[in-house]
């Protein structure tokens, strides 16, 4: 039924249409009003919460103005569309980033203060929404905020989870998990409660004639759960489009609430089918890079697929377009292979429910989605069991045989004689049980493939999808490099820098051009400039150290060279490199003359992020830094020379606090493992240098901003195969400097030494996977030549300025709009600009 008013009353609400804030007085009305009546609170209790809830209804008033009419342009232009489909979104707060992009920060800053409140203390009172784990879920973030930015169309599609990430508390040097539960209060999002979706699982298929004597499956009985979509806009930077993000929450149907139950008195068992299906979207798995294949994993990513084809299907449904057009209007991008089931449920909806012939409505698929890999880790691999499927999604099934069939017929007409190919390349794996390779279904469903850096792109196509290069040709494979959103991680979390780069380039247009940056080479001689660099960056460290205080108790020195390593606690990652070289560190300074001592640079290493809460050495990992740091610490022998951190809880917002703060930062993986990386950008892109191996975008780092600007170490990937067949056939010799790191943990120097066993083991005489052997001696000598570096400030500070001039190319907007020419064929729709924005 349409809903809209008729026409000769349209004048009346034309003339009350809400119009949003622009000046202060504006800004201080709309604030209070939310204050006094949809908060029900007076200035006599009015606290920073609540003056955060004021001022974000204020400016969620604003966003939704623009958010309805960019979807009004947007359905009008009838054009296509984006569809980003990610299990993780990690958003972090929205107050701060809306405030910003709409430009009236300084407003808000001058109405807070005439109400009493500092802006700062108003915006912290945010709580993360923290619906991701790390890089993954984060690259969606920026991407949303580049899609906006450059005025796409676009949608997101994720769930609402009612838990995000566990906070993390560190209890006696520990990881301890604690439930995020982040709805209490959310300005944010807007429950859309018409939009609500019928999702059915279990049950079976059987086969029927329709009018015309076609024989149909059609997919009957099990049970339907409701998905509730919430809505959460996106506003794009100096731009009125705001885009929509599109989140999924379970509920109990209707339908399937049983009443039966709850009127014959079983009130708990009814209650109780009410909560099996609200734990659909109950919780985000806290996973990292990798998959344990859980049934509700796969229920939620059922769930959310579904649900979002729907809302795709009906709303292309309404152009009354031909079925060969969609394609046309829809554009679908898969993050990772988690949603890899909408590629199934697209070609269930064409043939079961709309009648097309197979092989039209996989055309149609095919040229719809695209998917986006993001590793090239073995234990990260979607691959989920047969009888599970076929139990949960009995039609998905029947259709995924179909595509495998119809594939390995082409393969095999291609390849006659090669049965192994046709076994490699199955979407089945025939092991016990039967498992579908959601990354092979992903590559079949999609017309482009991409890996998320260079180095990255490469190797899949030796790899995990070399066979599907001979199959399909290289043009299916493709790269795009990662890029960040300069607005949140340039303007936001470090505005001084921006204001400073902006008095020098003329004005802000770096941020949403980011080559711009280019311009600050000319600066590189200008002493005020630099002076004010330095001072920037020595604020943005006491900020830092003031937090790490205020947090851990610890005093450090703000002049020190802050060393950071933040990012999820993995083997990969190699966290245990860089505190076993920090150990090694500690044994040295223990060992220098009081002379040598003062020719070092103090240090602080800082180390923070989380571990699964199943992954056992990355527990102690975490473990060993907070001991190590216990002793360090409190040796007043060493005193300034060394300090070791542990930030609790990495999370967003305090990314934006670290990120601004380093000199240098770690990325460090075994090369050939991290597929990109985005946190290097971050760092470099914040006037901070990296120690970092050949591997993922540092590759590509170095080479925006030079050999000399980077401290590079360690083994190259290619050599990695090599290395590991040596260790596995006996050819291991421990690192000498490293053998004496062990003997200092093995000596109980840190505490107990039996809790690092299994850690130590796992370098020593288990293989060493990770190579933490073979890179330790180049890692100390590159930190010795970090060392060296720092004590020339002067060319220290040349080396910044000269990186951040030359960091363009890692925008994310750079990234989408190859995404967007290369992959998604979408056009902008740019909006007449409105109000100044
Ligand atoms: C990450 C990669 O580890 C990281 O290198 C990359 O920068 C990021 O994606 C964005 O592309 N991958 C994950 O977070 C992950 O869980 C498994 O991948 C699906």
């Amino acid at each position: 039924v349409e809903a809209s008013i008729p026409e000769p009353q349209r004048e009346a609400w034309k003339k009350h249409s809400a119009q949003g804030f622009t000046t202060k007085e504006e800004f201080e009305n709309e604030t209070v009003r939310h204050v006094e009546t949809t908060l029900a609170r007076s200035l006599f209790n009015c606290d920073e919460l609540a003056a955060y809830s004021g001022a974000s209804l204020a400016f969620r008033d604003r966003l939704v103005i623009e958010w309805n009419r960019t979807q009004q342009r947007q359905t009008f232009a009838d054009q296509k569309r984006v569809y980003y489909l990610s299990l993780e979104f990690l958003m972090g707060r929205a107050l701060d980033n809306a405030m910003l992009n709409v430009g009236l920060k300084d407003v808000a800053r001058a109405g807070l203060k005439d109400l009493g409140f500092r802006i700062e203390d108003v915006i912290s009172q945010e709580h993360d929404a923290a619906l991701g784990n790390g890089g993954l879920g984060r690259l969606a973030a920026c991407f949303l905020d580049s899609m906006a930015t450059l005025n796409y169309p676009a949608w997101g599609y994720g769930l609402r989870y009612r838990y995000g990430i566990f906070k993390q508390e560190i209890v006696d040097g520990y990881q301890v998990e604690v439930p995020d539960y982040w709805l209490d209060f959310n300005p944010w999002e807007f429950p859309r409660h018409d939009i609500t979706v019928d999702i059915q699982f279990y049950g079976h298929v059987s086969r029927h004639q329709d009018e015309d004597g076609k024989n149909i499956a059609v997919w009957e009985g099990g049970e339907i759960v409701d998905a509730v979509a919430f809505d959460v806009p996106i506003p794009g930077y100096s731009t009125p489009t705001t885009n929509n993000l599109r989140l999924w929450s379970s509920k109990a149907s209707k339908g399937e609430f049983d009443f039966q139950k709850f009127n014959s008195g079983d009130y708990e068992a009814s209650v109780g089918d009410q909560q099996r299906a609200e734990t659909i979207s109950a919780v985000l798995y806290p996973n990292d890079n990798l998959e344990r294949g859980k049934e509700l994993r796969l229920k939620q990513q059922y769930f959310w697929c579904a649900a979002s084809l729907y809302d795709i299907v009906r709303r292309f449904k309404k152009s009354k377009k031909a079925w060969s057009a969609f394609p046309d209007m829809v554009a679908i991008q898969l993050n990772d292979t988690h949603p890899t089931l909408a590629i199934v449920e697209l070609q269930r909806i064409l043939v079961d429910l709309e009648g097309l012939d197979w092989t039209e409505a996989w055309d149609i698929v095919q040229k719809t989605f695209s998917y986006a890999n993001h590793t090239v880790m073995p234990e990260a691999l979607e691959k989920w069991s047969v009888p599970v499927m076929q139990n949960l999604l009995p039609r998905h099934l029947q259709i995924i045989y179909e595509v495998n069939s119809q594939f390995l017929h082409m393969v095999e007409k291609q390849f006659p004689k090669d049965r192994d190919m046709l076994r490699r390349v199955s979407i089945i794996e025939e092991s016990q049980p039967q498992m579908v390779q959601m990354a092979y279904l992903a590559t079949i469903g999609s017309h482009k493939v991409n890996g998320v850096a260079e180095l990255h792109s490469d190797l899949i196509k030796t790899t995990i999808f070399k066979d599907f290069v001979k199959i399909y040709g290289p043009d299916k494979f493709t790269n795009v490099t990662n890029g960040i959103t300069p607005r949140r991680w340039l303007h936001q979390a470090n505005p001084r820098l921006s204001e400073l780069i902006a008095s020098k380039l003329g004005g802000y247009e770096f941020l949403t051009d980011l080559t711009k940056l280019n311009e600050l080479e000319h600066f590189l001689d200008d002493k005020d400039f630099k002076k004010e660099w330095q001072e920037i960056k020595y604020a943005n460290k006491v900020r830092l150290a003031q937090h790490i205080m205020n947090t851990t108790g610890v005093r450090v020195n703000p002049k020190a060279l802050f060393d950071i390593q933040v990012k999820r606690i993995h083997e990969y990652k190699r966290q245990q490199l860089n505190i076993l070289g920090v150990i090694h560190r500690y044994l040295t300074i223990k060992a220098m003359s009081a002379e040598e001592r003062k020719k070092l640079a103090p240090r602080v290493s800082i180390f923070g992020g989380k571990a699964a809460p199943g992954y056992w050495m990355a527990k102690t990992v975490i473990h060993l830094v907070c001991s190590v740091g216990e002793v360090v610490n409190n040796d007043k022998d060493v005193g300034d020379l060394l300090k070791v951190i542990y930030i609790e809880d990495y999370n967003v917002s305090k990314a934006e606090i670290i990120t601004p703060a380093s000199d240098i930062s770690e990325h460090i993986s075994t090369a050939g493992t991290e597929a990109s990386g985005t946190s290097n950008m971050k760092f470099v892109l914040n006037g901070g240098l990296i120690i970092g191996t050949c591997d993922g975008a540092n590759i590509e780092i170095t080479r925006e901003v030079g050999e000399s600007n980077i401290f590079l170490f360690g083994n190259l990937a290619e050599d990695v195969e090599d290395l590991r067949h040596a260790h596995t056939y006996g050819n291991f010799k421990l690192d000498p400097d490293l053998a004496k790191v062990f003997d200092a943990i093995k000596g109980g120097r840190f505490g107990d030494a039996n809790r690092f066993s299994a850690l130590c083991n796992s370098i020593i005489d288990q293989g060493d996977y990770y190579l933490v052997s073979d890179d330790f001696n180049s890692y100390i000598k590159t930190h010795a030549l970090v060392d060296e570096a720092y004590k020339d400030q002067e060319a220290w500070l040349e080396k910044c300025i000269t990186s951040v001039s030359r960091m363009g190319f890692f925008s994310s907007d750079r990234c989408i709009q190859e995404y967007a020419d290369m992959i998604w064929n979408v056009e902008p729709l740019v909006p007449e600009q409105r109000n100044g924005k």
